[in-house]
């Protein structure tokens, strides 16, 4: 399926309530996936159930320059010290480069920060493929099915760490606010 494909979005609120609950706004506010696109975010919805024959996907790594991957199972009783590593997943971060996930199964929220400094949450759930650039303000957490598994894609040698905010000096940051913000 075509990128842009449909994408359940919405901006949450600031609440202490648990990070896995959904956040909407009263009223709720979705965020149409062009918005998404212009924040830099790739998105393509594939077929998870036959990922390693999957025509589109070997055109996006080829095309994209994905050459590693691998696969993350984050449950509770699948991931050690799992509620102190869902509130790490969970602090606003970016990485010198692009995070790629594709959700094989189960499903999860990608915060991301729009130009405003506003949190949308990005319901990734299986068949999303989502891309957030290098540079993003992000975090992620389990939603309330506590549940997913997503194979990871990377340029060359994975590295993961994540940079928390601020990084107004990084030069990925940088890059990314020069390319995608629009005044
Ligand atoms: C990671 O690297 O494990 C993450 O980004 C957590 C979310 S992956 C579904």
């Amino acid at each position: 399926m075509a990128v842009n494909a449909q994408l359940d979005a919405w901006y949450i609120n600031d609440s202490e309530e648990d990070q896995r609950l959904p956040h909407h706004l009263e009223p709720k506010l979705y965020v149409p996936v062009q918005k998404l696109a212009e924040l830099g975010l790739a998105h393509w919805v594939l077929d998870s159930n036959n990922y390693e024959h999957d025509m589109e996907l070997r055109k996006i790594r080829a095309e994209r320059g994905y050459t590693y991957q691998d696969i993350v199972d984050i449950a509770p009783d699948l991931l050690p010290n799992y509620e102190a590593n869902l509130k790490n997943f969970y602090k606003e971060h970016m990485h010198a480069d692009e995070e790629i996930r594709f959700i094989l199964a189960g499903s999860g929220y990608f915060d991301v920060r729009d130009f405003d400094d506003r949190w949308i949450r990005i319901w990734a759930k299986k068949n999303d493929m989502l891309v957030v650039p290098a540079g993003m303000y992000h975090r992620f957490t389990l939603d309330e099915s506590e549940y997913i598994k997503a194979l990871r894609l990377f340029k060359g040698y994975p590295v993961w760490t994540p940079h928390y905010r601020p990084q107004d000096e990084h030069p990925s940051r940088k890059d990314y606010i020069t390319f995608w913000k629009r005044q």
